[in-house]
């Protein structure tokens, strides 16, 4: 069984995921009206794997006997000055969530929780391709700068599966 100290940290972490999956509908609404469907489509589909992150993690809770609640989950950003920015924007945030994850097992490791840490170490790996994917990214559209490179990543990112 979860700890009740786990179980609200988990929870915390699903609304924070719900939070992500948020902003990266919204970074995908922005760069659809400004013209780059395809990196729209990469960034929907990223919004929706935060969701199933939530999903996954309220499930684990209800296998441990917890009770997996939805938190109040804040506005998010709704404007960004450039593709470059939005996917600074992203590496950042990805960065961020990796301290919460972190600190999630760590909560797990002082409640003497195995099961949970070995659960928890998925997402922590997780991160690790995340954040190198956001930081990929960045580093291409600076490589592009304004020229025509950005709009074969904009085709390429929007190949994602
Ligand atoms: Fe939910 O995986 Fe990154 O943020």
């Amino acid at each position: 069984m979860i700890s009740e100290k786990l179980n609200k940290a988990i929870n915390d972490q699903i609304t924070a995921e719900m939070w992500s999956s948020n902003l990266y509908l919204s970074m995908s609404f922005y760069l659809a009206k400004e013209g780059f469907d395809g990196f729209a489509t990469w960034m929907r589909k990223q919004s929706q794997e935060e969701l199933t992150h939530a999903y996954d993690l309220a499930d684990y809770v209800a296998k441990r006997g917890g009770a997996a609640l939805v938190g109040k989950i804040d506005v998010v950003p709704q404007g960004w000055g450039s593709v470059q920015e939005v996917f600074e924007h992203v590496y950042k945030h990805e960065c961020h969530v990796s301290a919460l994850i972190d600190e999630l097992v760590n909560v797990a490791a002082a409640e003497k929780d195995k099961a949970s840490q070995d659960f928890l170490w998925g997402y922590v790996r997780e991160q690790v391709e995340e954040e190198a994917t956001a930081q990929d990214i960045v580093d291409k559209l600076r490589k592009c700068g304004d020229g025509s490179g950005v709009l074969y990543l904009n085709d390429k990112l929007g190949q994602r599966k």
